[in-house]
């Protein structure tokens, strides 16, 4: 009897609803509370946005139940409703959901709390239509919460970025960095200048005569909407002075040549008409891109400048100013792009290579990305950089996630499993009011198809989001709200890691 009795109170406890004292929300929130009872999503069920602003939020509410859980929510009615109201706090990005069964009232202060309030609904419904109450209170710790996909190496194209936008969002991500041109290929159209596309979008890593594959400006206006609806900004990546390589394919006259391994690798720094074309391409990417920046990448120059020291525009252009060295030009070049950019308003971004080039502080951002030189982000910080961080270890997406793995990169050994990305604290970096946030970037040399590219993202994604938002973590208490996830990228179609059977969720090798 004791026994039958005891096994009954197991069973209670095992069953969802009575164990959980954590919502089943990724990121964590900052603050939760279970409330008693259910709210039920019915045919019936409103979605009001009391606030004007926050009609976007309430119409992509109901487009994702309906897609989640295939409810059919509507605008008006007398039945228990999910109303969204502007709330009294001022913090940006914060919202409070107050959930009873008899309404849920998701507040925010701006559109983005809102929208962030409306994903953790969504999260908390699962695809059911029984969603159990909470009362939540939350705003992210990090500003910049991104991801970033090369395109160049390996092309995906439209529906598989829509997709991961899509997730982004669901995961409360905001930037989202797309490396749009680099040694294999140059993938967005610039009227002005067609063969960049025609010419420089042929190729992949893989192979170096596939059909031209590259995104129109039609294809960019609408990856770009798509992600604002989504409170997500895009940055393209317009790779200079190096990893050049596609475009020099294009137009050679721009060329200031290569190395053995890297052949026409940069553009020419020595020619004036060098800065034309660059600043034409770059007027047409800023109205392409609504987020007033652009990341000109600046990294490893040094790969494939053997010829600028040959070179008679660029020596020329070293006796004229006294430049001692091709890092002296390098610089140059970088200062005269930020002259470019600075009379059109847009910020640069960049790696950390040009913490060195004497660019301004008020109008860069750099992206910390060699995690063996610690000393590159010291140095940035003290010129009063705003920083964006994202060591290889443990944000380089294409570095395997698990020993068993063995298509992707390692480090001496080492590589990136869930566990270290989550471990990652932003805060331990010091200086809150330079460091923006963190960044994950999925580099493609070695992701030819977008099963891969799903695999070494998810969950890995889901990892870097609440080391961004999340103040509190415990990997414990994440491991317990993943499983649910991972259920849910299996309903989807999402290829992913599993770390709890990873027999079960073979490494796609290519
Ligand atoms: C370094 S990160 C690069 C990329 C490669 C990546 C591979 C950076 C600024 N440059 O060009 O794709 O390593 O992990």
């Amino acid at each position: 009897m004791y026994r039958f009795l005891f096994r009954i109170i197991l069973l209670a406890l095992a069953l969802p609803g009575f164990a959980a004292d954590m919502p089943p929300i990724i990121p964590v929130p900052v603050s939760y509370q279970a409330v008693s009872g259910s709210f039920l999503l019915t045919d019936e069920t409103p979605v009001i946005a009391a606030e004007p602003a926050f009609s976007g939020t309430a119409a992509y509410l109901r487009n994702r139940l309906l897609a989640e859980t295939g409810v059919r929510t509507t605008r008006t009615g007398s039945q228990p409703g999910i109303i969204f109201r502007k709330g009294s706090s001022s913090v940006a990005s914060s919202y409070e959901i107050s959930m009873t069964p008899r309404g849920v009232i998701i507040s925010a202060p701006d559109e983005a709390g809102a929208f962030y309030g409306a994903v953790s609904f969504l999260q908390l419904a699962n695809g059911k239509r029984i969603v159990p109450c909470w009362s939540i209170k939350d705003r992210p710790a990090c500003e910049w919460r991104g991801f970033m996909l090369d395109e160049s190496r390996h092309f995906f194209g439209k529906t598989v970025v829509r997709r991961l936008l899509e997730q982004m969002a669901y995961y409360k991500l905001n930037r989202f960095h797309w490396h749009l041109t680099d040694e294999p290929a140059w993938r967005i159209e610039i009227r002005q200048y067609p063969r960049l596309t025609l010419f420089g979008g042929v190729g992949t890593t893989s192979d170096s005569l596939a059909p031209a594959q590259y995104y129109t400006q039609e294809d960019i206006r609408e990856i770009v909407a798509f992600a604002a609806e989504r409170h997500i900004e895009v940055i393209p990546e317009i790779d200079m002075p190096g990893h050049a390589t596609a475009a020099n394919k294009a137009y050679p006259a721009y060329s200031g040549g290569g190395s053995d391994k890297h052949p026409e690798f940069t553009f020419n720094p020595g020619k004036e008409e060098t800065y034309r074309y660059l600043s034409n391409i770059l007027k047409e990417v800023d109205v392409l891109f609504p987020s007033g920046m652009v990341h000109i990448g600046g990294d490893e120059v040094s790969f494939g400048n053997d010829k600028w020291l040959k070179d008679p525009a660029i020596t020329q252009l070293m006796t004229k100013n006294g430049y001692k060295t091709a890092l002296d030009v390098e610089h140059y070049f970088l200062r005269r792009m930020a002259d470019t950019l600075r009379k059109r308003n847009l910020r640069l971004l960049a790696w950390d290579e040009v913490t060195q080039a004497g660019l301004s502080p008020e109008n860069t951002l750099v992206f910390w990305w060699r995690h063996d030189q610690p000393a590159q982000l010291r140095a940035a910080l003290e010129k009063k950089y705003p920083v964006v961080l994202c060591p290889r270890l443990p944000f380089y997406y294409d570095f395997v996630q698990d020993s068993t793995h063995v298509s992707g990169r390692k480090w001496g050994g080492r590589f990136n499993p869930l566990r270290e990305v989550y471990a990652f604290n932003p805060a331990s970096y010091g200086s809150p009011e330079l460091i923006k946030g963190i960044q994950a970037n999925l580099w493609t040399e070695t992701v030819a198809t977008p099963e891969r590219m799903e695999f070494m993202t998810f969950p890995r994604i889901l990892a870097l989001a609440e080391a961004a938002w999340s103040r509190e973590k415990d990997y414990a208490a994440f491991e317990q709200r993943l499983p649910a996830h991972l259920q849910r990228f299996k309903r989807l179609g999402i290829r992913y890691f599993d770390p709890f059977r990873p027999k079960d969720s073979p490494e796609p090798l290519r």
